[in-house]
């Protein structure tokens, strides 16, 4: 190591490295954020090459062609949000009324609105322009921390809108120091075409995996499983045809009504299950069983005004599942691109302890979206993706809220974050 001469060294940061054993954290092993203080990370070719104590780094003589001082500040990996669907057009707050009305979710949908607003001015948008929308909303997620993104499908609900908003996914991984985790959602919602036969529609669906995967435009499948939308039996068939097509697994279970998509995410061996505010005790057993991890996402159960919320607590207390975090960035029911607000979020309803929600935004947020090896912690050979806060400790991440924390972010060993501000060109990008 001595005689080598990094790119960059980061020192004088609380480095919360997260790292441990490969998979994700369950339990009480949650609580562990792997805190090293007064610490350095090296970075080389993009990737980590060094972390340990100043002591270490100066007894090993690591130097490197750029040092900054970070003051004490606490550093993370790069957040990961691994439940958004960041590809859309459009806006819905001439919805707002309606929902502080009392008028539920589902209902507006019912109604032909919600997701089929959205659904309407996605299918007559080009491609650069929905391009050219979900990168201000990506940038904005960068300049919250978040250096990984899950992006969804599901405003086309036909074959070639879904399959524009997978392309577009593709390209904003390309041209943004981001990664986009690209999931195909073309089961969202029942498009009006085929509402007196769903099953047609899960069929057309099905139809689009060959073209989804030999073209690598999607590494998840996804459904929303829920009253009125799609059964677990639709739900079953759909995920194990994506399965059969070599993809991962995800699924909106148990959201608003309990319909038993716990169970059916254990059964499939599902990668990730996400909302769950009204599965079974029995069915979140299961997924704990199955090693799929549980995304929550408090925005939108806050955002709907629920009367409930996920049962974090039993899931990390009682069977140990392991636990991610989410912003469900959308038009409708979680309008933020902020994890960071999501935290907070989870710490006030959620009843997660700082240094869980650490670990569910971090760690167990990159095994939600299978790149657990590449990011999630600070560790050597990972890729240096990290967030400095304007913050010394995570207890104060979530206790001051509703603002950006972020000093500075790095993605790959790049500074794409400085002071508060996104670099150029992306500033120039994301306002215009
Ligand atoms: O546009 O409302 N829940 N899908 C399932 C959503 C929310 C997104 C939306
Ligand atoms: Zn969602």
């Amino acid at each position: 190591m001595a005689e080598v001469e990094l790119d960059l060294l980061i020192t004088h940061a609380n480095i919360a490295t997260m790292q441990g054993p490969a998979g994700p954290r369950r339990g009480h092993e949650m609580q562990d954020i792997g805190l090293l203080e007064d610490a350095v990370v090296g970075v080389q070719a993009g990737h980590i090459a060094y972390v340990g104590s100043a002591r270490e780094a100066a007894a090993a003589g690591v130097t490197a062609r750029e040092t900054v001082d970070a003051g004490g500040r606490l550093l993370t990996p790069g957040l990961v949000d691994p439940h958004t669907h960041l590809v859309h057009a459009g806006s819905r707050e001439h919805e707002l009324a309606k929902k502080l009305a009392g008028v539920p979710y589902l209902q507006i949908l019912a109604e032909g609105g919600g997701i089929l607003s959205t659904v309407r001015s996605t299918r007559a948008a080009s491609e650069d322009e929905l391009l050219a929308q979900a990168k201000r909303s990506a940038l904005r997620m960068l300049l919250c921390g978040t250096t990984t993104v899950e992006a969804k499908s599901g405003y086309g609900l036909d074959r070639d809108t879904e399959l524009r908003q997978l392309r577009v996914a593709k390209r904003l991984g390309s041209e943004l120091p981001m990664d986009v985790v690209s999931t195909f959602l073309g089961p969202h919602a029942i498009p009006p075409e085929y509402k007196a036969d769903p099953d047609a529609f899960i069929d057309l669906m099905i139809t689009l995996l060959p073209e989804v995967k030999s073209e690598q435009l999607a590494e998840f499948a996804d459904i929303f499983c829920e009253t009125g939308v799609f059964t677990v039996e639709q739900s079953r068939r759909f995920l194990q045809a994506a399965n059969h097509h070599g993809l991962g697994l995800k699924i909106h279970a148990d959201e608003i009504e309990p319909l038993g998509g716990a169970e059916l995410a254990a059964e499939l061996h599902a990668v990730s299950a996400d909302h769950l505010l009204q599965a079974s005790k029995d069915g979140l057993r299961a997924l704990a069983d199955a090693g799929t991890v549980t995304v929550l996402l408090p925005g939108t159960s806050w955002n709907l005004r629920t009367s409930e919320h996920a049962d974090a607590r039993f899931l990390i207390d009682e069977v140990a599942a392991p636990v991610a975090l989410a912003t469900d960035y959308n038009p409708g029911s979680c309008p933020t691109e902020s994890l960071q607000l999501i935290m907070a979020l989870a710490a006030n309803q959620l009843r997660m302890t700082p240094e869980e929600i650490l670990t569910a935004a971090t760690r167990n947020a990159a095994y939600a979206v299978g790149r657990g090896d590449v990011v999630g912690s600070i560790e050597v050979g990972k890729q240096a993706d990290f967030c400095l806060f304007e913050a010394t400790n995570p207890a104060y991440l979530v206790y001051h809220f509703g603002i950006n924390h972020i000093h500075s972010v790095w993605k790959r060993g790049q500074l794409v974050v400085q002071r508060g501000q996104l670099v150029e060109p992306l500033a120039a990008e994301a306002y215009r």
